[in-house]
């Protein structure tokens, strides 16, 4: 086995991963923009496929032309698009082809994958180019010098979502799998895989390129400030700032030293960003040479401020409650792909329901979703991929994770950092102590001593890159609470009545009530009960409230709101789920399906939905 091993990396290092570059955060900062300096072009379509069960792709130069494939729809997950391929993890292989416009002829070109879940490898016209761990973020390469002009370009994108303990979300053979499912994954829901997002090309001016914008906001009294940093490649030394908005205009010009900018605008009589009046500036950035204009970037953000206390969470100095839901990306037939109307769907049951807002539950999800909530005003928990992390077992392993974890971190804030919407960062969804069970009394367990550090270092990570936001990490039920104590805001996935005490909604909500006491009493923090739900088969009705009945949903949603509403530390009460999805399949996953959804995973309210609407829509 092991000469076996040493032969494989070598012929590996050898032949391809030394010629493939890795991506740099920095590159996602600013989605691909149309306007008078930058071009974008959406790959989005039929594209070839073909699955290499055997591995033998790259040794035969699949990357040179596809051969034998079959069509596939991007983006969408390839698990449900064809009867071979539900559960099938391994190799597989994208191509699309086509022209790059000659109008594009000098720019700087750019290729950006929106997700490739998990780990992609990307060559074009036949050449290496780049690779990437992580299903749910973005990454950009500069293909400038890899394309053919007067000629169709090939972009050859092989991907696999094999499931490891040293990956993250974690899966495969980990120390401790008490799903106990298949395919084996360390966390609840199904191992989509593919291109989940669209695939963009686009392009920056050559000469100097705006590279990054970072707009922090504040206000005092009526006045509002945005501090706004540019970055920039290229060394052009002046720039200007416009905001726009609430018919006000304000604009200031920016020098630059080292390729970056600073500038700070007042805006007075702001009109703030807030559930009721989710209010958007325009800030256009450009980069000028005397009177002659090199680029332009036009992006949107919200004046508002965010912070807590020891009871609450303030947005723009006022108590906020969070009412809403953690949600997956999940539909039937295109999986983890992205398609628009289900968004606008989502978005417009949230209104619906009467919450004001939802975790990314557990991976960022596509931009488009971070931009429905800064127009619509909800709030965001968004968390990075980070599931089923935990701190037993071999060191080496908890090394990758850490370091994929701060990858994540780097990734998420440099997309979403100017997204009025996102009040908090998760940087990890229910780690867990080797010695939890799955149905645990209502005491904690102590947790390993290395846990600490690591969810620390996180936490200071997402702190170091963005001090404006709160963050935190969703604690698991029997979780050690001096982890607890890390993040800004305890959060608490329960399930007391559910998973423990099952069947007694009374007893389940005793426990809840003592025990959010108890976690205040210590910690001194504002709590949000970030999952709590029943699984419930649509249509299943009891006279006296059942498990798996809609009316044992609704009476277990109604007592756990009842314990929150007693208690002026609980900041937020968020449903688990919003819809139904698809998971693993295992013996508590009737039909390999997350019953826990208000709503049916094609969007029919069940009864708990009528009844939460009902009562949030009064608050
Ligand atoms: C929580 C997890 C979530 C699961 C949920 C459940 O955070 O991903 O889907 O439990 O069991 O522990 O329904």
């Amino acid at each position: 086995m092991f000469p076996y091993c040493v032969l494989f990396i070598f012929f590996g290092m050898g032949l391809h991963a030394q010629q493939f570059k890795l991506p740099d955060a920095k590159d996602i900062a600013l989605f691909p923009q149309q306007n008078d300096f930058r071009n974008a072009l959406n790959l989005s379509g039929i594209w070839k496929f073909k699955k290499d069960s055997l591995g033998v792709g790259e040794k035969e130069g699949w990357f040179n032309g596809l051969k034998d494939y079959r069509s596939i729809a991007v983006p969408g997950s390839w698990n449900e698009q064809f009867d071979d391929m539900r559960d099938y993890l391994n190799l597989a292989w994208y191509e699309t082809e086509t022209y790059i416009p000659g109008s594009w002829k000098g720019q700087r070109i750019y290729i950006r994958i929106g997700s490739a879940n998990y780990e992609a490898k990307i060559w074009i016209n036949g050449l290496p180019l780049g690779m990437h761990e992580g299903g749910h973020l973005p990454f950009a390469f500069d293909i400038s010098s890899h394309i053919k002009w007067g000629a169709s370009n090939r972009i050859t994108i092989q991907i696999e979502n094999v499931l490891k303990p040293n990956r993250v979300p974690t899966g495969g053979d980990v120390a401790t799998n008490f799903f106990n499912n298949y395919p084996k994954t360390n966390y609840d829901f199904f191992p989509y895989t593919g291109l989940h997002r669209a695939v963009w090309l686009y392009t920056v001016p050559t000469a100097a390129a705006i590279s990054d914008v970072t707009i922090r906001t504040s206000f005092e009294g009526t006045e509002g400030t945005m501090e706004v940093k540019i970055e920039q490649k290229g060394n052009v030394a002046e720039g200007r700032i416009t905001v726009t908005g609430n018919d006000q205009r304000s604009e200031v010009s920016v020098r630059f030293s080292g390729g970056m900018g600073k500038a700070t605008i007042k805006i007075p009589k702001v009109r703030l960003w807030s559930l009721e009046d989710p209010f958007l500036y325009s800030v256009t950035v450009t980069l000028n040479q005397g009177n002659r204009l090199i680029d332009r970037y036009v992006t949107g953000t919200g004046v508002r401020t965010i912070a807590a206390t020891d009871k609450q969470i303030l947005l723009n100095g006022k108590p906020v409650f969070l009412k809403g839901f953690g949600k997956h990306e999940d539909f039937p037939v295109y999986g983890r792909g992205v398609a628009y109307p289900v968004m606008i769907k989502d978005f417009s049951l949230l209104k619906w329901v009467g919450a004001n807002s939802f975790r990314t539950s557990h991976y960022p999800y596509d931009e488009e979703y971070m931009n429905m909530a800064d127009r619509e005003g909800i709030l965001v928990i968004d968390e990075i991929p980070a599931v089923g992390l935990f701190f037993h077992g071999d060191s080496i392993q908890l090394q990758q994770r850490q370091a994929l974890c701060k990858q994540y971190i780097n990734e998420l804030i440099a997309r979403d950092k100017n997204h009025p919407s996102v009040i908090m960062w998760s940087i990890a969804n229910e780690p867990f102590p080797a010695n939890l069970g799955m149905m645990t009394s209502g005491q904690e367990v102590k947790g390993e001593d290395r846990a600490i550090p690591s969810l620390k270092e996180l936490i200071g990570e997402a702190k170091r890159l963005d001090s404006t936001r709160l963050a935190t990490f969703v604690g698991v039920m029997g979780g050690p609470s001096d982890w607890l104590a890390l993040g800004d805001v305890v959060c608490v996935n329960r399930y007391w009545g559910w998973y423990s005490n099952p069947g007694d909604i009374k007893t389940g909500a005793s426990m809840l009530s003592a025990e959010l006491n108890r976690l205040h009493r210590k910690l001194q923090k504002p709590i949000i009960v970030t999952e709590f739900g029943a699984d419930t088969y649509p249509g299943n009705h009891a006279d006296q409230a059942e498990m798996f009945s809609e009316e044992y949903q609704t009476a277990f949603i109604k007592a756990y709101l009842d314990v929150a509403d007693a208690k002026d530390f609980i900041a937020g009460m968020h449903v688990w789920a919003f819809a139904d999805f698809k998971t693993s399949q295992g013996i508590v996953r009737f039909n390999g399906m997350n019953y826990k959804g208000v709503f049916t995973r094609d969007r029919r309210p069940k009864m708990a939905a009528h009844y939460l609407r009902s009562r949030w829509k009064k608050e």
